[in-house]
């Protein structure tokens, strides 16, 4: 029905296909030749695009989707055959010894390695118009998630620098087409954030065809019938594009060793991730996740070793809707509940994985990257024969060792104290109440910011310092605990270790209403004392030694949102509105000890 001259063979060869297949609501509706008859090409243009861009084609697409949806329908267990049992792994208290021992080992490991940022989501559960990455972690800087990555890769990048000099750790991003515009004008914008951008890839996933039913029809969208609706194939994209990119190969040539994978909005990842490689570095682990104590039904996978009936045995993540019913038919009828621990015995996958890049290279390619699908439709109603709305086919990035043979070595670090290592902004205000409503965390754009301050205190704290606080507040309907706010950049402590050898923690008192801001590569803080707001804003090559500074001021408040009041979006999802004054007097006016050594004093 369309005018034949606009299509190639090519695309006669993929309609006939998807007519072989059962699609013919796809052209049903097209009119006779003459009548919109550009519609008809852009609609067989974004065929071949959907075609192009998946594994397989639109064909293979269709037929596992079809699969896979016969599985669901039919209720097939995908753990048939498996009993979870709790692994076994390494278990770190934040700052302890064997904490800082695999913290060194693992600095010193990242000075061969790559980091992969995992940020096509657009965050929908959030309430955030913008990428996450735009999101400021905390608010006493205004530091986006994106600015504080890249800032801790080059904390790491500084030391290994220091052995081998112009080591440039490379950072590649997954975008999507929701963030990757967005998230190349960040970086532009800003400079890259100091980092070389020959550092930086961008490597863009595509998103797949919806699916209308179980017989895996294409959705069609309902305002515009001449296109199929499609939604993102989920974070395990990420393999098969560093595959298809060349930057794994290519990260092997330049002589790296591992590959770190992190997700958008964790303002503590590389609190943990040093001591995740250490361990792996030690284990020679082929994959490590780091993972915290998980709170029953609690939204993070849960890491659990399957045995299979066969005698193969497999350690990995079994997402949150899934283990709750792989124990009910297994070992537990009540599924997936705490233990007298007050937590769910299977540790909580935070997808920060670290990869042995010796063993994933050849492992992508002999699987081109590609890693198992599911799909979860919901069902209109219990006889599962029509969808609420269409679904899609789905992978995780932490399925990648479902591929890997029995032999390989795959564990996973356990940092058990979770405001050290984890706490990811994901859920609107609604949503963050219900879900602390249910004695969950609520992984919210308030707590995100204020566990930042509580980690930075508690290792102020485990290093000798005074910090007081925390004091009971309510933000957005959430009750926390509100602590200091003590921020400091990854320049001046990218470990516990040189927080320890920056800080002479028993010298320093830190009052309930203090902020305190330090960022510099060579600020010392030997004696100080804050009531109020402090900022210490070092450049690069100058040296601040602070000895013996008292902080008297009024200091910086955090306001509980007034509804009636303008607000932005980043102030409504975390409930507050900082009150940050300019500083009132220049460092040289104050008690304070300055070495300055040929910089310019700004
Ligand atoms: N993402 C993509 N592409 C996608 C979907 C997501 O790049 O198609 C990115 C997001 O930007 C984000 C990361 O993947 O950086 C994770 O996405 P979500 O935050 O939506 O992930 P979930 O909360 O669904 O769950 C994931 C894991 C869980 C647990 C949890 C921890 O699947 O097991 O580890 O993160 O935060």
């Amino acid at each position: 029905q369309g005018n034949e001259a606009s299509f190639s063979q090519e695309d006669a060869r993929l309609v006939n296909a998807l007519l072989d297949l059962g699609q013919e609501h796809l052209f049903t509706h097209w009119p006779a030749p003459g009548q919109h008859d550009d519609d008809k090409v852009r609609q067989v243009a974004q065929l071949r695009h959907l075609d192009f861009n998946y594994n397989g084609g639109l064909v293979g697409y269709i037929q596992n989707a079809q699969r896979l949806l016969e599985d669901s329908r039919a209720g097939r267990n995908p753990f048939e055959g498996y009993t979870p049992v709790v692994p076994d792994g390494e278990k770190l208290d934040y700052g302890s010894e064997s904490f800082q021992e695999y913290e060194e080992l693992g600095a010193e490991a990242a000075g061969r390695a790559a980091f992969v940022l995992v940020a096509g989501g657009l965050g929908e559960r959030l309430g955030y118009s913008g990428i996450k990455l735009a999101l400021p972690a905390e608010s006493a800087t205004g530091t986006c998630f994106l600015q504080l990555y890249v800032e801790s890769i080059l904390a790491l990048q500084a030391r290994a620098q220091q052995q081998r000099p112009g080591t440039r750790l490379p950072l590649a991003i997954m975008t999507s087409g929701d963030t990757h515009k967005r998230t190349i004008k960040l970086l532009e914008d800003n400079h890259h954030f100091g980092m070389d951008p020959a550092q930086v890839h961008l490597i863009k996933q595509e998103k797949v065809a919806c699916l209308s039913d179980n017989n895996a029809h294409l959705a069609l969208d309902g305002k515009d019938p001449f296109t199929v609706q499609t939604k993102p194939h989920g974070h395990g994209d990420v393999h098969a594009l560093l595959h298809s990119s060349g930057l794994v190969k290519r990260w092997q040539e330049e002589g790296l060793l591992w590959v770190c994978f992190f997700q958008d909005t964790n303002g503590l990842v590389f609190r943990a991730l040093p001591a995740a490689l250490g361990v792996s570095s030690r284990k020679d682990y082929d994959v490590n996740s780091l993972a915290v104590p998980r709170k029953a039904k609690e939204a993070i996978g849960g890491i659990a070793q399957l045995q299979h009936t066969s005698g193969r045995s497999m350690t990995i993540n079994v997402e949150y809707n899934q283990l709750d019913p792989l124990l009910r038919a297994t070992v537990n009828p009540e599924g997936d509940v705490n233990d007298e621990s007050g937590y769910s015995p299977f540790p909580g996958n935070i997808n920060q994985l670290v990869l042995k890049l010796s063993s994933y290279a050849p492992e992508l390619e002999r699987t081109q990257g590609i890693i198992a699908e599911f799909v979860n439709p919901k069902y209109a109603d219990a006889s599962k024969t029509q969808f609420k709305s269409s679904t899609r086919l789905e992978c995780m990035m932490q399925d990648f060792p479902k591929e890997l043979p029995s032999s390989a070595r795959v564990g996973f670090t356990v940092i058990n104290q979770v405001w050290a290592a984890y706490s990811p902004v994901k859920n609107s205000p609604a949503d963050a109440r219900a879900k602390a409503a249910e004695g969950n965390p609520s992984h919210s754009a308030t707590t995100g910011e204020l566990d930042i301050y509580e980690a930075n205190c508690r290792s102020l704290q485990m290093i000798g310092t005074t910090v007081e606080g925390p004091e009971p507040r309510t933000f957005n309907g959430l009750d926390v605990q509100f602590w200091p706010r003590v921020v400091w950049s990854p320049a001046f402590a990218a470990t516990f270790a040189d927080l320890k050898a920056k800080v002479n923690g028993p010298g320093v008192r830190v009052g309930s209403n203090a902020s305190l801001v330090i960022q510099g590569r060579q600020v010392e803080v030997a004696k100080l004392d804050v009531e109020g707001a402090l900022v210490i804003k070092a450049g690069p090559d100058a040296i601040v030694k602070v000895d013996g500074l008292e902080v008297r001021n009024k200091g910086w408040r955090w306001m509980a949102l007034n509804p009636d009041k303008p607000m932005t979006e980043e102030q409504f999802i975390r409930g507050f509105k900082p009150q940050t004054a300019k500083p009132q007097r220049s460092l040289d006016e104050v008690n304070i000890k300055l070495i300055w050594r040929g910089c310019d004093s700004k």
